[in-house]
């Protein structure tokens, strides 16, 4: 269900979500333009809020390089950045989120980093977004398992990284009951590649990876939150931002 009130006081908002931007090499190539595209776009829209829903990072042995010019990136964003983890940068003791905190570096990033769940006011909008770390991608970490219910006075965004409708076994796994029962105007999810509707009340979408290989896209979901209506979300092209050599440019 959403969560609507008579009297909706609450202030409009726009988030983006993206996740799966698998960063890794440092040449310039779809990840990076991609992933810069969306900051682009992200400011260009004036956006409230950025929300990455994991796999941020390839792997976890990703040299400092790419973690430098991912906080470079974040950076120019003006608004708070959320970032929950995924399966590829999963919060364990090797985690390249232990070896490199980019909350050292990037003033306006919030992490979503604690394993049993936590809520996030932002500031400066009416967003509480609640989220649990993956430590391990295991058949026994459910990423919805005791979500909150949401405040009838914010705009509640749950964001999740696994697998919805997974085969007995999976790992990360999250079940369309589950999700129907979910007091909130949002559900951000990652893992799956290519953007996809998950679920209609509460509006549930997997952004899609910045960069699709296979159908050589780049995009990701903008969600606008209309006091009175809810959550209106929209996959986004994000192709006229990716013009620019990223390796020609500082972080700048
Ligand atoms: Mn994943």
């Amino acid at each position: 269900m959403s969560v609507m009130s008579v009297g909706d006081r609450r202030r409009p908002a726009t988030l983006v979500h993206t996740s799966d931007c698998h960063l890794e090499k440092t040449d310039g190539g779809p990840e990076q333009l991609a992933f810069r595209a969306v900051i682009d776009m992200a400011i260009d829209r004036q956006a409230d809020v950025l929300l990455i829903a994991g796999d941020l990072f390839d792997h976890n042995r990703v040299n400092e390089e790419i973690v430098v010019w991912v906080a470079g990136q974040l950076n120019r964003f003006p608004g708070p950045v959320v970032l929950l983890v995924g399966n590829h940068d999963s919060l364990h003791d090797a985690s390249v989120h232990r070896r490199h905190d980019l909350r050292d570096t990037c003033d306006r990033l919030i992490m979503l980093d604690h394993p049993e769940g936590k809520i996030l006011d932002l500031p400066g909008t009416d967003i509480t977004i609640w989220g649990r770390a993956m430590v391990e991608h295991s058949p026994e970490f459910r990423p919805l398992a005791n979500a909150p219910m949401g405040q009838a006075d914010r705009w509640s965004v749950i964001a999740a990284h696994g697998l919805v409708e997974a085969e007995a076994g999976r790992s990360s796994p999250m079940s369309t009951k589950e999700i129907s029962e979910l007091s909130a105007d949002y559900v951000a999810l990652g893992h799956v590649h290519v953007h996809t509707i998950v679920h209609e009340s509460p509006p549930t979408r997997y952004s899609g990876a910045t960069h699709v290989h296979w159908t050589d896209t780049s995009g990701c979901v903008v969600v606008d939150f209309i006091p009175g209506e809810g959550a209106r979300a929209q996959w986004v092209s994000v192709d006229k931002y990716l013009s620019v050599d990223v390796k020609a440019q500082s972080s700048n």
